[in-house]
């Protein structure tokens, strides 16, 4: 084998143990077989509201109203960037750890091990080769350098083991008791996200056509009609099914990946530290339109998420507590609507707002 074949398939080893090393750390899909037993009572006060709002999908429009505005995203916060090579910054706990631990503890070992085994390789090619060693060594045991060669994989192995048990861990833990649940339902081929806590009305959200994600200021491929909006800096229990094959509710910048299952409620905390928004895609192949089902997470202050809520018709207040969920059910009924019935008026006010951003 010639040096420059060596060197080639050195370069697709380091390459390859990179990729598998990128797989392996994507956030876990997480089951939650039980659903949260809390939010079903609000729930089930709206699901004729949600099942109207589905069929329209195509048209549905976004109802900014009130003191909502859709925020403009920032460049590069949340979304890819040209010729990115690595992760995208997280915004997240569970993701600033996770990149620490790619950044400081995986890709070093793997970088290493990759060049002791090239450096390995080429002295023996150099060295122990026909011409300069003619006479080959009968060697054939040395118990200290098998030991350190067993003994030192085996540290290796503990030390990416401590902090990624850890870390799998904590992405497991499950949302503390009141946290505002949001479900997401994946359909072919659009997102529906529905607020049981504040009064169960559903957003249907579709991907935006280029020239209007453009005109919006906004990535084209990744902007939607109507975004998931949610508070900052709070837990959020975040709730996926599937209302028809298997999709994957996916933002990287969040390190959040959730399996979208039909018949099933997947489960696991959404914590967004900073205000923003946060760009994603369906993540598991779901049919023809599967590429085009962006996610679009905007995470606001307490106050302007509940003036958000307020604009698509939900309620708030101690709806959002486990206890309270009666008179937010009762509300329910009449609150479900007025997104679909304010649809009409939404479209100028949403497009003078738009391009400013
Ligand atoms: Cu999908």
């Amino acid at each position: 084998m010639s040096l420059a074949d060596t060197a080639r398939l050195a370069g697709n080893a380091i390459r390859t143990l990179g990729l598998a090393a990128a797989l392996s750390f994507a956030p876990a899909a997480m089951a939650a077989p039980a659903a949260a037993p809390a939010p079903a009572v609000a729930a089930s006060a709206a699901p004729a509201a949600a099942d109207a709002a589905a069929p329209t999908a195509e048209k549905a429009a976004p109802a900014p109203a009130g003191d909502y505005v859709p925020m403009k995203p920032t460049a590069g916060k949340g979304m890819p960037v040209d010729g990115g090579m690595t992760f995208q910054d997280q915004y997240s706990p569970t993701g600033q750890q996770a990149l620490a631990m790619h950044d400081y503890i995986l890709f070093p070992v793997i970088v290493a091990i990759t060049i002791l085994v090239l450096v390995l390789l080429l002295v023996v090619m150099a060295r122990f080769n026909r011409r300069a060693n003619p006479v080959a060594s009968k060697t054939s045991h040395n118990t200290l350098i098998e030991v350190i060669w067993t003994l030192v994989p085996v540290l290796i192995l503990v030390v990416i083991a401590v902090p990624s048990i850890r870390l799998l861990a904590q992405q497991y833990k499950p949302a503390p008791k009141g946290a505002l649940t949001v479900k997401v339902t994946g359909y072919q081929w659009y997102w529906g996200y529905t607020y049981p806590d504040n009064g169960g009305f559903e957003v249907i959200s579709n991907m935006l056509p280029d020239e209007e994600a453009l005109k919006r200021g906004e990535p084209p491929q990744l902007a939607a009609d109507a975004r998931m909006v949610v508070p900052v800096g709070e837990p959020i229990r975040l709730q996926t099914t599937g209302a028809d094959v298997i999709h994957s509710f996916a933002v990287p910048s969040l390190w959040f990946k959730l399996d979208a299952v039909p018949g099933r409620i997947n489960e696991k905390v959404l914590f967004i530290k900073e205000p923003g928004v946060y760009y994603g895609q369906c993540s598991e192949l779901c049919g023809v339109r599967h590429g085009y089902m962006p996610i679009v997470v905007e995470a606001l202050p307490r106050p302007k998420f509940e003036a958000w809520v307020k604009a698509q018709g939900g309620t708030v207040g101690a709806a959002a507590a486990a206890p309270a969920a009666a008179p937010a059910a009762a509300a329910a009924p009449a609150a479900a609507t007025p997104a679909a019935a304010a649809a009409p008026a939404a479209p100028a006010a949403d497009a003078s707002a738009a391009p400013a951003a």
